[in-house]
């Protein structure tokens, strides 16, 4: 992850295209048969607290969740199997005598196996056969220094505690991981590269999947065309505890993240929930790094966020939340280079977008708008060089804007809203309690020692607090 922070330009000739906070569209799922969301929920992930800082954090998976146990000792022959392209499926998949293809290995595997995939290209593969357990997960994975790279097709992963690690997957014109139907839970990709997808997404936990972690992978080019999107992962209905953690994505004709709903070509089902999408790097894609629709209990924390161009379809909103969305906290995310940093838009509730520093802005240069929702709560977020730092729309209900800081914004907040205890440098203020002043922050948008940030906004908010009381901003001064 976090391996290349380079923002690629490579996208930028050819912004054009749907949505934004309109009318993007995933594609159907291919044909399956609906699966039923299993379980409750992975735990409280919306009380959750980040890290200190404005920028990724270390990714913290919801501890009530238990770590799978590693297999049994990886070295010990005995749960060794190995495939290569000069194997034969008729050997017995030791070192020495390795299958040939990886549907034959799916099919052989028993818990806590774990098979090495050798460098060269195979075919695609579903695994529908074995279940691993929580104790003894079943393990696909590159062997050491070698890139085995799954070509032409999906990998379809329907069973339980299935671990993949290190593949490179080249899916064409298919999607190239799907995480489908409810026997499929408790799985994780990872380490992984999914590039150069022309179907309507390159990763997908569909069909009532569940506990999914999708950990510290690659996801790029999952293109369409210029004006039709595709998207690195997407969330359909009925999955529920799903992570996204650690991971780059980028240069999508879609979304990095796209959570959906049945109105918008996923199937019927219950709204996906208890989602964590946290610590990625999100770039350059063609309409937004997260977009929420429909789902329940979204967690979108310590991610980086930049180039979301507004082009002649598109709004360039970072994070996009909308279409019924409900309970949803968007926090200590590092967003620039957008056009709009967060949107909420129809149907969104109860939305928290907190501790955010929202820079760099371009073309329209709003730092966040609260549309058409209700119960919507801006406070502790750094927006910096905005036309309009926060734009409350007509229709928006509940809105409330505190303890931020607005530095060299045009305007501040336009619109109707709560507004009091903020602080304005270069800004129009705004509200009852308006602080003016400089917060003199540095290079991380911590404010330094003599700052007008420091202690002096409303106690009240959930954060670590250091000194007398919470500073102004997204970065407390410790
Ligand atoms: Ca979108
Ligand atoms: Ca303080």
């Amino acid at each position: 992850m976090f391996s290349r922070l380079i923002v690629t330009s490579l996208l930028a000739a050819s912004l054009a295209a749907c949505n934004g906070q309109g009318t993007d569209g995933s594609g159907p799922l291919g044909p399956d048969d609906l699966g039923n969301t299993i379980g409750d929920a992975i735990g409280d992930v919306i009380g959750g607290k980040g890290g200190s800082g404005g920028v990724p954090t270390s990714p913290t998976p919801t501890p009530s969740e238990p770590k799978p146990a590693e297999p049994t000792t990886p070295e010990d022959p005995a749960v060794l199997r190995y495939v290569a392209t000069d194997g034969n499926d008729g050997n017995p998949g030791t070192k020495e005598l390795p299958w040939r293809t990886p549907g034959h290995a799916v099919r052989q595997a028993q818990p806590g196996m774990k098979i090495l995939l050798r460098g060269g290209t195979y075919g695609p593969f579903t695994i529908d056969a074995v279940d691993g357990t929580a104790e003894a997960p079943i393990v696909l994975a590159a062997a050491p220094g070698s890139r085995p790279v799954i070509s032409g097709g999906t990998v379809l992963v329907r069973r339980a505690h299935w671990q993949l690690e290190g593949l490179e997957v080249r899916p064409g014109a298919n999607a190239g991981v799907r995480f489908t139907g409810s026997g499929a839970h408790h799985g994780v990709l990872r380490g992984s590269i999914v590039r150069d997808g022309s179907a309507a997404y390159g990763v997908s936990v569909d069909l009532g999947a569940n506990r999914i972690t999708i950990e510290g992978n690659e996801i790029m080019n999952i293109w369409r065309g210029a004006d039709v999107d595709a998207h690195g992962i997407v969330i359909q209905p009925d999955a529920v505890g799903v992570k996204i953690l650690g991971n780059e994505i980028h240069g999508n004709s879609g979304d990095s993240v796209q959570c959906i709903g049945p109105n918008q070509d996923a199937p019927a089902g219950a709204p996906a929930r208890d989602l964590l999408i946290e610590g990625n790097l999100f770039y350059g894609d063609r309409e937004n790094a997260v977009d929420i629709k429909w789902c329940e209990g979204v967690v979108i924390r310590g991610n980086v966020a930049r180039g979301y161009r507004k082009s002649a379809t598109s709004n360039g909103e970072a994070i996009v939340i909308h279409r019924g969305a409900r309970n949803v906290v968007v926090e200590r995310n590092d967003i620039s280079e957008a056009s709009r940093g967060v949107v909420t838009g129809v149907g969104a509730n109860e939305i928290v977008v907190r501790r955010n520093v929202i820079h760099r802005p371009v073309d329209e240069k709003v730092g966040i708008i609260f549309g058409e929702g209700s119960s919507q709560v801006a406070r502790h977020n750094t927006i910096v060089g905005a036309s309009r730092g926060v734009n409350v729309l007509a229709e928006a209900r509940g809105v409330t804007v505190r303890n931020n800081i607005f530095s060299g914004c045009s305007q501040s907040v336009t619109g109707s809203a709560t507004i009091d205890s903020n602080l304005f440098f270069g800004s129009p203020s705004a509200g009852s309690g308006a602080v003016t002043g400089d917060p003199q922050l540095d290079a991380e948008f911590k404010p330094a020692a003599g700052s007008a940030a420091i202690d002096r906004a409303v106690p009240g908010d959930e954060a670590e607090v250091c000194g007398t009381a919470p500073d102004f901003g997204a970065i407390e001064r410790c």
